[in-house]
């Protein structure tokens, strides 16, 4: 009765137990890190149970080798309280690990958990075989629907380092995953769905995204970066791609209307 109660106490307090396990920085997201720490427990828990695992059996080797040589090794057949041991530990460390992940789960994939306000900085769309990207104007809020002036990239994420933002992830034809090795990020792009995804970049960088779904014949070169810059860099940089995109739009046929018809045409599943 006091090992069901010690276990049921563990797995309660199981979501609060990050701190035991050291933030090793490798992640560039705040996310990541918990992440991260998800994977450092298991790592715990099979390291410990390889080790002991490893003695018992080293322990049992030697106990038989320096047996007198005329001593039988005894046989028996079924052990009802082993097999209890070993169906309840593991069941417990199972039930652990399920609880201790909720609130990581949780805090990624619903955006009510997500730290502070969350902008949504763009709308990410997922297309054999690139990614494409669209902003809206300095000032402006992203709208579900393209606007004459919002900004396009492809293959080019950009975002401010250290504040959580939000992209709308989409896709234009098949199933892809949008996947940010470093950030820790991996979400599905599924067709005639728009999914918001949150993350941060905790520094200054270029990370690559890929796409982690085989899309088609293309698949391996669906990548692009993510481009962490300051918060100044970042409204610079905005600024000045609607100054350059309006001047293409003077010289040619308003690339930026067709672009935006055509991703209009694109995302309607
Ligand atoms: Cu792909």
């Amino acid at each position: 009765m006091s090992w069901a109660a010690l276990a049921v106490a563990l797995c309660l307090a199981a979501p609060s137990l990050g701190w035991w396990f050291p933030d090793t920085g490798e992640a560039m997201s705040s996310i990541g890190r918990r992440i991260d720490g998800l994977f450092y427990i298991i790592l715990w828990i099979t390291s410990i149970v390889f080790v002991g695992t490893q003695i018992a059996l080293g322990y049992v080797l030697w106990k038989g080798a320096v047996k007198p040589a005329h001593e039988k090794a005894t046989y028996s057949h079924g052990n009802h309280t082993l097999e209890v041991i070993w169906t309840v530990i593991p069941g417990i460390v199972l039930l652990f690990i399920a609880i201790y992940q909720m609130d990581v789960w949780a805090a990624f994939r619903m955006r009510n958990y997500a730290p502070g306000e969350i902008e949504a900085i763009a709308e990410v769309t997922a297309r054999q075989f690139e990614w494409r990207i669209r902003y809206p104007a300095p000032g402006k809020p992203l709208m579900p629907m393209p606007q004459p002036d919002d900004v396009y990239t492809v293959n080019d994420l950009r975002i401010p380092v250290g504040r959580p933002v939000s992209i709308s992830l989409r896709s234009g034809d098949v199933q892809h995953s949008f996947f940010v090795p470093v950030l820790r990020i991996k979400q599905d792009a599924l067709p005639g769905t728009v999914i918001p995804v949150w993350f941060d970049a905790l520094q200054p960088g270029s990370y690559d995204l890929v796409c982690a779904e085989l899309c088609g014949w293309g698949h391996y070169k669906m990548k692009a970066r993510v481009l962490a810059t300051s918060e100044e860099l970042f409204q610079k940089w905005k600024q000045e791609a609607v100054l350059l995109q309006a001047d293409d739009g003077l010289q040619s046929a308003s690339p930026a209307e067709s672009t935006a018809a055509d991703q209009a045409q694109t995302s309607t599943p």
